[in-house]
């Protein structure tokens, strides 16, 4: 039979002599969906049947061996035969079964493996149990059989932490057999020979015993337990524990633990941010070609154009970095050098590709230099004269169909193309500091930018291995419009009665790495001074401004760069009692009396905040969809990725929740609290953001 492809069957069966070839094809990544079930089970039976087949072999089509269970099927429900009941008979076939992996086996599609009688690695393969990530565990068997093929200590290394290692490393503990250089067909060929001549033992997992230390259970837990709000991980390492009682009993403990995590709140939000990274992508201009990118020139060497250069040249881009001056260029340089020296002691960057990227470092001081690139990324300070003078000059010199971007966080984008005689060649790209670390790319797009520009920057995103987000053109684009909302109520709440560590504890607690005042602190309270004297003017005098933070500032207290600032740092740490009496200096002069705030509350005022901004985000359509929204708060703004992004998380407050909450607060505050029409909308006709993303 000629070489199986991605446009046959799910499943295909092959005998050539006394080997059952089942070749699983479900594109894009060989999801055990319930029709690849049925056809494996299926073929398994025909090859149970057919006395020619002594041993039967499973391999993948395509890119992938499986790459786990169906994830959507949880939203639909899955239909017999379940993964679990499909591996255990597997596993108790007269004939054995061999499983020969390539690309990805993770999840269900590594359980299905250990359900085999042997397993093969084929080069640049990857196995793992991500489902912790998905607020799940192993729930096909994958609990129960790796502790007893490689033993607890390594099972307690992959299960709750969702690590994915080498087909390499799998054969080295155990949990594959041996190895192959072969394609996929030809191996699953080779394994079954090899079983058939007693050169590859085949066994039943199940027949193995496990040995489960209590101790090192605990220890695992406590580990765990350092990942803070995360469930899924305590279940997996009790279901591990259940390894110790006979298997069925352990399977059975198994599945009771999955279904906690099934019926757990953080599942449907943990596989929402899932599907959010990838739905992003999915924009108008998605059938426009991009154009090539291989070489971008990057205009000041900054925190910012320093970070991005890095990112680039960890992607493997050449990098023109330009500053105004000699001196300013070797600062932009050392940052660069030393933020690759820093990836690659994390293990992000090979020792080659980091000597590849350091020679992939041009610098210039002069803008005619950027001619050549493919894509130009204008990064220096915030001002609209000097951008505009910029891309004035980068019109004149770049050639034609380069790409001109800016990276502002909040300035008119359409007014930066203006300056141009290409406005169809810009558009903003807007990156987030550390800018080679965080993964969320605001992909601008302006009255004039072409699609193919804006498909080039969601390539270029995706190049750069960063979630891009569709924006449109406001000030502060997604995240800093509705952030600037947002941020205003931990002021009011600070006014109202409660203290800055207060808020922040309670946001930590119900899921932010940071609560916001430790934030300002450590990105400089100077920064957000900057953004009230730059706004000041179009200030509307309605509403409500707290003056506590310039009062901070006028003592040049700017966070942590200064030692001080909310909060103490260096030798003398926690909340700032300076802080303290200037904010009951600033209550007394508003003649307001401190009241009793509960975490509860700030929580519901902060985040009823997010929602109305994101709705009102919506509304102007400066974002696609919810879940572009939530997308850009989970890879930007550090939401809590179990609480699935600001949108989603409303959906479990409601719409109808939400406006009566903003209008209690309206009572106190009718200008910063309104209700936005689409949220009224939805209050009244039941409509949820998940609708929404579905009308996309
Ligand atoms: N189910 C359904 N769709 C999936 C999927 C899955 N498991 N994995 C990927 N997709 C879709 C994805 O949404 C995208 O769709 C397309 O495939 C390409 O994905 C019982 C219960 C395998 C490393 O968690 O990590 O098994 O956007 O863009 O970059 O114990 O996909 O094109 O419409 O990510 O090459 C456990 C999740 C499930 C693996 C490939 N398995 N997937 O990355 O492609 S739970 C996982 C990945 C489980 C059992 C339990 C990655 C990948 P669209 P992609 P990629």
């Amino acid at each position: 039979m000629e070489r199986p492809t991605v446009t046959d069957p799910i499943v295909i069966l092959e005998r050539e002599g006394p080997v059952g070839l089942i070749g699983l094809n479900n594109p894009p990544v060989n999801a055990a969906s319930h029709a690849l079930r049925v056809g494996l089970r299926d073929a398994l039976h025909a090859f149970l049947e057919d006395r020619e087949v002594r041993v039967i072999a499973v391999y993948g089509v395509g890119r992938s061996f499986v790459a786990g269970a169906d994830i959507r099927e949880f939203q639909t429900g899955r239909k017999p035969p379940l993964l679990s009941d499909l591996i255990t008979e597997i596993e108790g076939m007269e004939k054995p079964v061999v499983a020969v992996c390539h690309g990805n086996a993770l999840g269900g599609g590594l359980e299905l493996a250990l359900g085999c009688h042997a397993r093969v690695a084929l080069p640049g393969l990857k196995v793992g149990f991500p489902e912790v990530d998905l607020g799940l565990l192993p729930g096909a068997g994958g609990t129960q059989r790796t502790p007893r093929l490689v033993g607890l200590k390594a099972a307690l290394d992959l299960i709750p932490t969702g690590k994915r290692i080498t087909g390499e490393e799998a054969v080295a503990i155990g949990l594959f057999d041996t190895a192959s250089t072969a394609d996929p067909r030809t191996a699953a060929l080779g394994a079954a020979h090899a079983v058939i001549e007693g050169a590859l033992p085949a066994r039943r997992t199940r027949e193995l015993d496990a040995d489960i230390d209590p101790a090192l259970i605990e220890t695992a837990k406590a580990k765990a337990a350092k990942k803070g709000h995360f469930t899924a991980p305590q279940r997996a390492i009790e279901a591990v524990a259940a390894a110790a009682l006979p298997i069925d009993q352990g399977l059975a403990e198994e599945v009771r633990l999955f279904k906690e995590c099934m019926e757990d709140p953080q599942r449907a939000a943990l596989v929402q941010a899932f599907f959010a990274e990838r739905a992003v992508a999915k924009i108008p201009e998605k059938d426009a070609a991009p154009r090539k990118v291989d070489h971008i020139a990057v205009i000041g060497g900054g925190t910012m154009g320093s970070g991005i250069s890095t990112a680039a040249l960890m992607a493997g881009l050449k990098v023109t970095l330009m500053e105004v001056s000699a001196e300013a260029l070797a600062r932009g340089k050392g940052t660069i050098e030393k933020n690759l020296g820093g990836a690659m002691k994390r293990g992000k960057l090979s020792d080659a590709a980091h000597a590849a990227a350091l020679t992939a470092l041009n610098t210039t001081t002069d803008l005619s230099a950027l001619a050549e690139a493919d894509l130009v990324i204008e990064a220096v300070f915030e001002d609209m004269e000097v951008k505009k003078d910029i891309f004035r000059r980068l019109d004149a010199v770049m050639k034609p169909g380069a790409v001109l971007a800016t990276n502002t966080s909040y300035l008119d984008v359409d007014a930066i193309a203006a300056e141009t005689n290409r406005p169809g060649d810009v558009l903003g790209l807007h990156f987030f500091s550390p800018a080679h670390i965080m993964r969320l790319l605001e992909v601008v797009v302006a009255q004039e930018t072409l699609p193919e520009v804006t498909a080039t920057g969601f390539a270029l995103a995706k190049r750069l291995g960063k979630v891009g987000v569709r924006a449109g053109v406001c000030d502060g684009f997604i995240g800093n419009r509705i952030l600037a909302h947002y941020r205003k109520v931990a002021d009011y709440l600070v006014l109202d009665g409660a203290a800055p560590q207060e808020i922040d504890r309670a946001l930590e607690d119900f899921g932010f790495a940071m609560g916001p005042f430790a934030v300002a602190d450590l990105a400089g309270l100077d920064i957000g001074m900057m953004t009230r004297k730059r706004l000041a003017p179009t200030r509307d005098l309605r509403e409500r401004y707290s003056p506590i933070p310039d009062r901070i500032c006028e003592r040049g207290w700017f966070g942590r760069k200064t030692g001080q600032g909310y909060y103490l740092y260096g030798d003398r740490e926690g909340p700032n009692p300076a802080v303290a009496t200037i904010i009951d200096e600033e209550r007394a002069k508003a003649g307001i009396t401190p009241r009793e705030i509960t975490d509860g509350e700030i929580v519901d005022r902060y985040m009823t905040a997010m929602i109305a901004e994101g709705a009102r985000v919506l509304e102007d359509g400066i974002a696609l969809r919810p879940v572009d929204i939530d997308a850009a708060f989970l890879f930007g703004y550090g939401f809590p990725r179990f609480r699935g992004g600001p949108m989603f998380y409303a959906d479990t407050i409601g719409a109808a929740e939400l406006v009566r909450r903003i209008e209690a607060y309206a009572e106190e505050d009718d200008f910063f609290w309104r209700v936005p029409p689409l949220l009224a909308r939805m209050a009244a006709d039941g409509t949820t953001f998940a609708d929404l993303n579905e009308r996309g």
